[in-house]
């Protein structure tokens, strides 16, 4: 066979989940409760509840839909040899932190969680399936949210590091690849999600994410440092919510608006893969009145940084610095990062801009600056899924978009950008982030679950599946 895809040998094909949006079992063995376990379904105004948590806190919703997701927590065994029928070589997914240190701030281990995640790892490897393993998904325990503003108190990084450094000795040997923060620049966004505070009760909003960002960036820096003392063979990464801006015009002003809009994230991986904060930052956070309090020390344990970046894309987005454009612009109401409209592209049934070409810019943006390997942990389209009568599932949708993003990235390979592998997003149905749904899915695997929480949870193989499966058995090759 003439081998026409540039994927090497040992690419790591495979799917992606978090605990927060799959295990359900909230209570179960003695865990405690993270941000999302307060969030309601979109029909109960989820988006509005995640930009105001003190209603998540104060009010009773009717349904909880993290409480028991798609329930995991009881069927990964039966999850996990479907993945290992479609040859996945890896498994993304988190470890819930409340699972081990249920409130947060305790010295020891809940040894309950930490046997689950052992459970959960041997699995994978009985089936030579690579866990790649997120430390931080969306997860600070919600008692560090009550009493200490979340990631806004520099205490956190202790209790973060303490977490991480009990992960890391238990699941040594088992587990390899690591990414510290999920998508760290969505602190900017969501910072209940991303860092287990409100916003809303301070002052200068963006001087307390700045803030938290910074006790991030520490965190993931000293997590990298105790990993690799743990392990020499441990590969730790960042991870963002990737995505390019594109200017909407020629205008000079539009070009630096998408500059800076990707700056913001960028911010982030700049001070995690170069070790010190970006020359731009000073004038930044001038302009916006920021102090960013720092320890002496902290310049020394951001040198601490990682092996490879990890990265969610979904699409891209449209930027404008003219301010009549932006007054009068029809915006995408989808994504929670915003953008104007792109009329050369379509959209998803969720408003999300359809690009695969934006791959292969934003992997080449990416090794541009900064030449370490990338991952594509998070790529995939949230869509409704018809059974037909006889039970099949014909998502030629999914297939049509995961296969022009895969040859995108296979463009990104051939252009000379180092790959580690890909994670489709939700690679069976879960909990969406962004709306609390079931009815976005995501995955090769249906589950009988609908946006209340009503049905079987059964799982059950869309036309996808065997797509993916054949793709990997071809190393990419055939799609
Ligand atoms: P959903 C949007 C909102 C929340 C999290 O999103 C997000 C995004 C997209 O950038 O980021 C990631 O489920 C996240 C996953 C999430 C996935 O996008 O809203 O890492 O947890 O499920 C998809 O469709």
């Amino acid at each position: 066979m003439n081998k026409t895809k540039s994927f090497p040998e040992n690419f790591l094909w495979g799917g992606a989940i978090a605990a927060n949006q799959y295990e359900g079992g909230y209570k179960e063995g003695g865990r405690g409760l993270g941000p999302v376990d307060f969030l309601p379904n979109k029909d109960e105004d989820r988006v509005h509840v995640m930009y105001n948590p003190h209603l998540a806190m104060s009010q009773t919703f009717d349904y909880y839909p993290s409480h028991k997701a798609i329930d995991g927590y009881h069927y990964f065994k039966e999850d996990i040899a479907l993945f290992a029928e479609m040859g996945f070589k890896c498994l993304r997914l988190s470890i819930s932190w409340p699972r081990i240190f249920p409130q947060g701030d305790e010295k020891e281990p809940n040894e309950a969680g930490l046997k689950f995640y052992d459970d959960l790892f041997d699995e994978c490897l009985k089936y030579d399936i690579e866990p790649v393993v997120t430390l931080n998904h969306f997860d600070t325990p919600i008692y560090l949210y009550e009493k200490y503003d979340g990631w806004t108190n520099r205490s956190v990084i202790d209790f973060f590091t303490n977490y991480a450094t009990v992960v890391f000795n238990r699941y040594k040997g088992k587990v390899k690849y690591w990414l510290t923060f999920n998508e760290i620049n969505i602190l900017q966004v969501l910072p209940f999600l991303g860092g287990s505070f409100d916003q809303n009760k301070f002052e200068n909003p963006t001087q307390a994410k700045y803030q938290a960002a910074h006790h991030q960036l520490v965190a993931s820096a000293l997590a990298t440092k105790i990993g690799r003392e743990v392990d020499s063979n441990n590969m730790i990464g960042c991870m963002l919510a990737a995505g390019e801006s594109y200017p909407n015009t020629c205008n000079p002003d539009d070009i630096w608006e998408a500059k800076m809009m990707d700056r913001e994230g960028f911010f982030f991986i700049d001070v995690q893969v170069r070790g010190h904060y970006p020359s731009y930052s000073k004038r930044f956070f001038e302009e916006h009145n920021l102090t960013i309090h720092q320890e002496p020390e902290d310049a020394d344990i951001l040198k601490n940084t990682v092996d490879f970046i990890g990265f969610s894309y979904y699409s891209t987005k449209v930027v404008s610095g003219d301010e009549k454009v932006l007054s009068s612009a029809e915006k995408t109401d989808g994504n929670i990062f915003s953008s104007l409209e792109n009329p050369y592209l379509p959209k998803s049934q969720w408003g999300w801009i359809i690009d695969p070409k934006g791959l292969r810019i934003t992997m080449n943006t990416l090794y541009d600056r900064y030449q370490i390997p990338l991952f594509v942990v998070e790529n995939g389209l949230g869509a409704v899924d018809k059974i037909e009568d006889n039970g099949d599932i014909i998502d030629d949708y999914r297939i049509d978009y995961l296969r022009e993003h895969i040859l995108a990235m296979d463009e990104a390979i051939k252009d000379g950008v180092d790959v580690l592998g890909y994670t489709t997003w939700g690679c069976i149905d879960i909990i969406s982030a962004g709306t609390g749904q079931m009815s976005k899915r995501y995955g090769f695997i249906y589950v009988d679950v609908d946006d209340w929480g009503k049905g079987t949870f059964k799982r059950s193989k869309k036309k996808s599946f065997t797509w993916y499966k054949e793709l990997i058995a071809s190393n990419g090759d055939i799609m």
